[in-house]
């Protein structure tokens, strides 16, 4: 290791500091000491379903694990509260701020602000809007599913199996988050190449069951002849169903319900008939979080996407994959 004198340390300290001030954006991610044990935040976007309880209960025991400190935060649903969090995390002074930004815009000045204090940023599970903030610049990575290919999947999975169903409701994510964006967006396009369906509406259910199945409802009555509703989250897929039932109609059999996430109740409503087909969305990340951030430590170097695998789960499948799901 090359040793500078203090005198050295402080004059470059201060010239980054400076063009920092004079708003000269500086092209790096901030460097992470190798240390024995650190403080890491995580910020959590809200924790009203299984697949964000799988998520912290996965960071909270991997960081037990390795005797870190977790300073861990639950914004609630508020894209304003995780920003507030993200600031809470730096004024304490932590190491490494794991996020998983709520929308794709508002959580930018958390990014930014990060950078200014020096600490690195992770992104976990969604993204931030790549126009306004960039992996490898402005934070280190990004780490999660590709959400374009798992709408793709849901895509192709019904244009096999469709059956001669065609006519969809679509229940999207949080308006804004990148899940919502790119699920939808894997979705529409291969089902447009398909050719043979028609989207009849789409609208958000915030990834929230409630919400789910109140949209589901008002769209059914609406869309009476919807044969299949694609749900961005198993959460809403279970709404949905339940809005499908209270409606007199046999989801399965009249209506085809799609899902992606493939948490236990979801894959046990595939093995029940009632939802179709889920693409997983693997909420797991403690150890490849707290990994990748110790790789940056050392000096490796840091891909802008650490892609997970998610499985897929269909009649075909289910019963033997339920032990296994979240
Ligand atoms: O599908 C959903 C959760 O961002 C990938 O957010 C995540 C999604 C997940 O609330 O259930």
């Amino acid at each position: 290791m090359t040793t500078i004198s203090r005198r050295t340390f402080m004059l470059a300290a201060t010239a980054v500091g400076a063009l920092a001030l004079a708003g000269v954006a500086i092209a790096e991610v901030p460097k992470l000491e190798q240390k024995d044990k650190y403080k890491v935040g995580f910020a959590q976007t809200e924790s009203n379903n299984p697949w964000r309880i799988a998520q912290t209960n996965s960071m909270k025991a991997e960081a037990e694990k390795l005797g870190f400190q977790l300073v861990y935060t639950d914004a609630a649903g508020s894209a304003a509260k995780q920003v507030a969090d993200v600031n809470s995390m730096i004024a304490q002074g932590v190491d490494v701020i794991f996020l998983a930004p709520r929308e794709e815009k508002p959580l930018i000045p958390a990014v930014m602000a990060a950078k200014k204090a020096g600490i690195p940023v992770i992104l976990l599970d969604r993204s931030v809007d790549p126009s306004l903030a960039k992996a490898g610049e402005d934070y280190l990575t990004f780490i999660g599913s590709n959400f374009v290919e798992e709408g793709k999947r849901v895509a192709e999975w019904l244009v096999k199996n469709a059956n001669g169903k065609s006519k969809i409701i679509e229940l999207e994510g949080t308006t804004g988050s990148s899940p919502a964006n790119d699920r939808k967006k894997g979705f529409d396009e291969a089902i447009k190449a398909a050719g043979g369906f028609e989207i009849v509406a789409s609208q958000t259910g915030d990834f929230a069951r409630d919400k789910g199945r109140q949209v589901a409802e008002a769209l059914l009555q609406a869309h009476p002849d919807a044969d299949v509703i694609y749900a961005h989250n198993d959460e809403m897929a279970i709404g949905a169903i339940a809005a499908l039932e209270a409606a007199g109609k046999v989801p399965g059999k009249d209506v085809l319900v799609l899902s992606i996430d493939g948490g236990k109740e979801a894959v046990q409503a595939v093995v029940d008939g009632k939802i179709a087909a889920v693409v997983e969305c693997n909420p797991r990340f403690g150890p490849k979080a707290f990994e990748t951030m110790m790789r940056y430590a050392k000096g490796e170097k840091i891909d802008p996407m650490i892609i997970n695998d998610d499985k897929f789960y269909d009649a075909s499948n289910a019963a033997a994959e339920l032990a296994n799901a979240y």
